[in-house]
Order: C-alpha cells, then sequence, then structure tokens
C-alpha cells in the first residue's frame, strides 16, 4: 500500500485534551482560504460549520458514498468534530441466511472476497484495508439481542460495484453466465464467510478508517440470493425491513445517551 502520508498526519497526533478529531490527509486543504463543499452547498467562510455542525457524532451511509464521504469527513474537520462514530445502515442481498436478517459487517471484501478496496488515483492502483472496529461490531451486536424478535448476525460484506452481472443476478440486461456458475460463486462466498452482498461498504470502511472515524456498516437482507434474484417482498415488509437497521442503531444511540430504559 502506498502513503503519501507525513508524519505529522498520522491519527494519533490528532488527539487533543483527550478527544480525537476528525483528520484529513490532505497538506493542500491548510493552504486554501476557502474550502467550497460543492455538493453540500457548504462552505468555511459563508458557513459556520462548527457552530451548525460541530455537535454531529454519527451519520449516514461506490462512487456516490465516495463524493459524499469526502465532503462529510471534511466537515467533520472544519466543525472540529471529535470521538466521530459513523454507520453506513442500508438494505442488502443475503446469502444462505433468512430475508429480514440484519447483518453486522465484521469486514467488508471485494468480489474476490478479499478485505481491501481498491482506489485508482491517477493512473495507480491504491489497495486500501477494510477493516472496521471491532468493539463497535460487539456493541451494536449486544444491542441486537436487546430487541424482541430481531435476527441478526455478524459476518463478511462483500461489496460489488454493480448489483446485476457483478452480484451474480441472473436477471440483468446482461447476463453470460450459467445458473451453476451463480451458485457456485456466491456458495464460495458463502465458505469465505460473506453473509450479505450490497455497494458501498469498501469505500466506506477504507475512507473511514483511514480518517480516524470509528465505523460500522449495517445492513438488512431483503432475499436469499441462493433462492432468487428479484426482490418481490410486500412494500409494507420491506419498509418493515428497512426500518430494522434504524431501529437498532437508535437503540444502540440511546444505549450510548444512557437513555436504554426507554428503548422500544
Ligand atoms: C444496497 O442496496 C442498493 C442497491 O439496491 C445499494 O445502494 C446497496 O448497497
Ligand atoms: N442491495 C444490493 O446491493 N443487493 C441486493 O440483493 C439487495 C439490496
Amino acid at each position: 500500500m502506498a502513503s503519501i502520508l507525513p508524519a505529522s498526519n498520522r491519527p494519533d497526533e490528532h488527539a487533543y485534551r483527550g478527544k480525537r478529531f476528525v483528520h484529513v490527509k490532505n497538506p493542500y486543504l491548510d493552504t486554501m482560504d476557502e474550502d467550497i463543499l460543492y455538493h453540500l452547498d457548504l462552505g468555511t467562510r459563508t458557513h459556520n460549520l462548527p457552530a451548525m455542525f460541530g455537535d454531529i457524532k454519527h451519520g449516514m451511509g461506490i462512487p456516490s458514498i465516495s463524493i459524499m464521504l469526502h465532503e462529510l469527513i471534511k466537515l467533520l474537520h472544519h466543525a472540529r468534530c471529535c470521538d466521530v462514530t459513523i454507520i453506513r445502515m442500508g438494505t442488502s442481498g443475503g446469502i444462505g441466511i433468512a430475508p429480514g436478517s440484519v447483518v453486522i459487517t465484521d469486514t467488508a471484501v471485494d468480489s474476490f472476497f478479499k478485505p481491501q478496496f481498491e482506489q485508482v488515483i491517477l493512473d495507480n492502483i491504491v489497495t486500501r484495508s477494510t477493516e472496521l472496529d471491532k468493539e463497535l461490531v460487539e456493541e451494536l451486536f449486544n444491542c441486537s439481542k436487546e430487541i424482541p424478535n430481531f435476527p441478526t448476525l455478524i459476518g463478511h460484506t462483500m461489496c460489488t460495484y454493480d448489483f446485476y452481472e457483478g452480484q451474480g443476478r441472473l436477471d440483468g440486461a446482461l447476463c453470460s453466465f450459467s445458473r451453476e456458475k451463480k451458485l457456485d460463486y456466491l456458495k464460495r462466498a458463502y465458505k469465505a464467510g460473506v453473509r450479505n452482498i450490497e455497494m458501498e461498504s469498501t469505500v466506506f470502511a477504507s475512507m473511514c478508517g483511514l480518517c480516524g472515524l470509528k465505523a460500522a456498516v449495517v445492513c438488512v437482507t431483503l432475499l436469499d440470493r441462493l433462492h432468487s434474484d428479484q426482490i418481490n417482498l410486500s412494500h409494507d415488509v420491506l419498509v418493515e425491513y428497512q426500518q430494522r437497521p434504524q431501529l437498532l442503531i437508535a437503540n444502540f444511540i440511546k444505549k450510548q445517551l444512557g437513555l436504554h430504559d426507554q428503548m422500544s
């Protein structure tokens, strides 16, 4: 893995009075009079970012999440946020588990089941780690046990660049492989520890890790890819499933705030 980081940008040098500030790894930022966060319609001159966002402690969940994360991470930095925990939540396709299960990601892997994200920078491929915070995984899992009828597991999450061919679907506009090849791939993924498939986790894990953010990925599964490719849940069931990661994270936040007696 290539590194261009000067020693002064290493994570522990960003601790101040016991607080861990969000750090950005770009020496040019300090030379700019103003930083315009174009997609967020915010700027460091036009907006008082510490006042507007200084109390933010957690946030949302490949190309679009990367753009969002660049600007969100800079926002957290400009706002001098510290001890930030960030959780990507969403939907996914399960492998060998019941639809509706919530998967807390221990490791985000690529389409080759490797725990890495390959970022193209200029004409180089830079391979980055996708390690996530183990303690946070356990905390979230413990929290899930306190919610009745809430099927949750910890597993690897595979992140792909595409929903159809990239996830081995037989129902896309293009399909050049057989049902047998699809199943063979998904079963190999299962054997490698993959329990669900989505499309953001590797870049999310790598960017958060590099910038010193405590990060987790929590996704509900909408189907078992060993059985089907189409998502044909009723609207109500879909809505209920989609709320599951939110429910878990809301309960986790309440617990962090000492409001666990009011959990629902
Ligand atoms: C999960 O669901 C979306 C595709 O349907 C994608 O954003 C993801 O990661
Ligand atoms: N999101 C995905 O990326 N894949 C699925 O199968 C379902 C939701």
